[in-house]
């Protein structure tokens, strides 16, 4: 070390005199300019203004040399500088890879790239509402996504040189929400809209509850979108297994107000309302947009196996294809995939193999010829069938005139000792199967330690479901080998009858594929219980989903809810089977079975154990019904 350069320092600090060490010029480029020559696009990052003056950060890629080309634009809540940039490239590909990006199409296609942050989120300015509704009763500002994306259009399509004037909105989930709120009075320019796994009704089968059951794994998503403009704070683990991180709270508002999540706005309207109130339906994106004119042709893209937003797409396309009198404006694309795996590798989900990539079929064969006929100058028309549908168990594509196809409901009963059949319950027959749910030790979702990371959740509908099936709070309704394919297209319909010794309860009901005892070509699938549609229903939503009600306890009671939808064929040497359950934790919050004003604030002396009861008499039959299609 030299000591002269010491000296001034140390006596700066004794004496408190500013420093007078000579100076050394800073290396740093002053106001770099990146060398474009090897670059095979343009970067540009701009901000755009809206209506109400509030700028949005928006990055735009443009193929070099791009002339006349239409603009694929996608709006986020999850950083557009980091989704336009997986990698430090000159090619767009790489820049692009990533499931929020239709990558090869985008290149391929030669599209222009648009990625905005929506307000308050990231680069942009303005406030973060949670999916931020409509403008009307829950949005008396003067701006929605609907006006943003209105204005995000006009200013492309007027400052983009390279453009053809013609924009198309794509995007997953939240991005996928996104699309079909460009839906409202959209701008002229706007010629496509692609809302992929789209976040539709929040309370219904969603992202925040299905069937009044809250999905407190989505707390962490809270707190980390909302905690800072940036998501830089983010929510925190404690043990490596979740169950055990939830397990140590009596309820979600108890977890919630010991990390200071009541300090987002999102957590406090969550807990304000836990029924399915006006402030869901206003939001109900399906009902909104069955209400409006159709003007922009879309394609619904639907995930059999999505982990979040299972509900969205199917329950669109039923809301607003009614209204597509010419039979020209809506699709639906139906693929055998996690949530965004359509934008990835699609030839298997977890253990399941489809034989082939979905996604890429998908990507190439359909949704590219449906952009460029709708964006493309002069592209040719994509003869595309309104409904094009991975059928899983056979692993083939079907082009269908609508969904669902038209089909026969077959009732798959619940009968006394474990069976399941299609032949009714008889009166000499056990009354009911029972089990004992106990809170204290809920039904993990997926075999313990249950670790959060986004690789292993977006596996979950998929994993074996004999880890439950070996548990004696989850009663296994088991149907004779089939000789013949049964094929299911739609949402098969639970029907339940069932009663509790407690006063509030929750039903979980799964339709499953349990194959055969081995499987020669992948022996890991030998005795696989697959689940093909399984949801929650919570018991107080019975009479009302708005008003809560406790159950008369002891009594048998319907309860009838739809599960997901299926496309699947059970093969001949398969057996169908059905699990009741009454927890399904920690993804879901825990029903204390007793009835309590909100669950949110159930306190440790609600939390008892109850007795549940499956009924399978000729009165009281329990059973599916199953949308049963010709398997041919
Ligand atoms: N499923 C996520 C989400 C959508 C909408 C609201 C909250 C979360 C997502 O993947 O974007």
């Amino acid at each position: 070390m030299k000591p002269f350069l010491l000296v001034p320092i140390l006596a700066a600090v004794v004496t408190g005199q500013p420093k007078t060490y000579p100076e050394l010029a800073t290396e740093t480029a002053e106001n770099l300019k990146v060398a474009a020559g090897e670059f095979d696009h343009e970067r540009r990052e701009v901000m755009i203004p809206m209506r109400d003056g509030v700028k949005l950060f928006t990055v735009i890629l443009v193929p070099k040399g791009a002339r006349n080309a239409p603009i694929l634009l996608t709006r986020t809540p999850y950083n557009a500088s980091d989704l336009t940039k997986h990698a430090e490239s000159a090619h767009l590909a790489s820049v692009l890879q990533g499931y929020d990006n239709v990558t090869d199409i985008i290149v391929e296609g030669g599209y222009i790239r648009a990625m905005q942050d929506v307000r308050g989120k990231y680069g942009s300015e303005g406030d973060y509402v949670m999916t931020r509704p409509v403008r009307g009763p829950r949005n008396p500002t003067p701006v929605d996504h609907a006006t943003d994306t209105w204005d995000t259009v006009d200013w492309l399509v007027k400052n983009v040189p390279e453009t053809n004037r013609k924009v198309g909105i794509i995007g997953v989930s939240y991005d996928g929400f996104l699309p079909l709120m460009a839906l409202f009075d959209p701008h002229p320019a706007l010629k496509v809209s692609v809302p992929m796994n789209p976040m539709v009704d929040g309370w219904k089968g969603d992202d925040w509850f299905h069937n009044g059951a809250f999905r407190q794994t989505m707390m962490s998503y809270i707190y980390d979108q909302q905690g800072t403009r940036k998501n830089e704070t983010k929510w925190w683990s404690t043990h490596y297994d979740e169950y055990d991180s939830f397990r140590r709270y009596a309820s979600a508002g108890e977890l919630g107000k010991a990390r200071g999540l009541d300090q987002m706005g999102f957590w406090r309207k969550i807990v304000e309302h836990p029924g399915y109130d006006a402030w869901w339906r206003d939001q109900a994106l399906d009902q909104l947009l069955a209400r409006q004119p159709l003007k922009v042709p879309v394609m619904l893209v639907h995930s059999l196996w999505d982990q979040e937003d299972i509900y969205g797409a199917p329950a669109v396309y039923k809301a607003i294809k009614p209204k597509d009198t010419d039979n020209d404006k809506v699709f639906l694309a139906i693929g055998p995939w996690y949530h965004g795996q359509m934008n990835g590798e699609g030839s298997e989900l977890g253990i399941v193999k489809f034989r082939s990539d979905t996604a890429l079929h998908f990507r190439r064969e359909i949704l590219r010829p449906f952009l460029d006929q709708y964006l493309k100058d002069g592209a040719p028309k994509a003869n595309l069938p309104v409904v094009s549908a991975f059928e899983t168990g056979t692993n083939k594509w079907r082009a269908l005139p609508g969904w669902p196809p038209a089909s026969t409901a077959r009732k798959l009963y619940l009968r006394a000792d474990m069976r399941a059949g299609f032949d009714e319950p008889r009166s000499s027959e056990a009354q009911f199967s029972e089990y004992v749910s106990d809170p204290a030790k809920p039904v993990p979702y997926r075999q313990r330690p249950i670790d959060s990371s986004s690789a292993n959740w977006r596996k979950w509908l998929t994993d074996d479901q004999r880890e439950a099936s070996g548990r004696t709070d989850v009663l296994t309704f088991t149907s004779p080998v089939l000789t013949e394919p049964l094929k299911i297209a739609g949402a098969p319909v639970v029907n339940l009858v069932a009663s509790t010794s407690g006063t509030d309860s929750d039903w979980v009901v799964k339709l499953i594929d349990l194959y055969p005892d081995e499987v020669a070509a992948q022996p890991a699938m030998g005795g696989y219980q697959l689940a093909i549609a399984m949801d929650i229903f919570r018991g107080r939503y019975r009479e009302s989903l708005e008003t809560p009600k406790p159950l008369a306890a002891g009594v048998p009671l319907a309860y009838r809810f739809a599960l997901p939808n299926a496309n699947h064929v059970f093969l001949p040497g398969h057996r169908l089977m059905v699990h009741v359950q009454s927890s399904w934790f920690p993804l879901y919050d825990r029903n204390p079975q007793t009835f309590t004003a909100s669950i949110f604030w159930a306190k440790p002396e609600d939390y008892r154990k109850a007795t549940q009861r499956v009924y399978h008499t000729p009165g009281n039959a329990s059973f599916l019904d199953l949308p049963v299609v010709s398997a041919k």
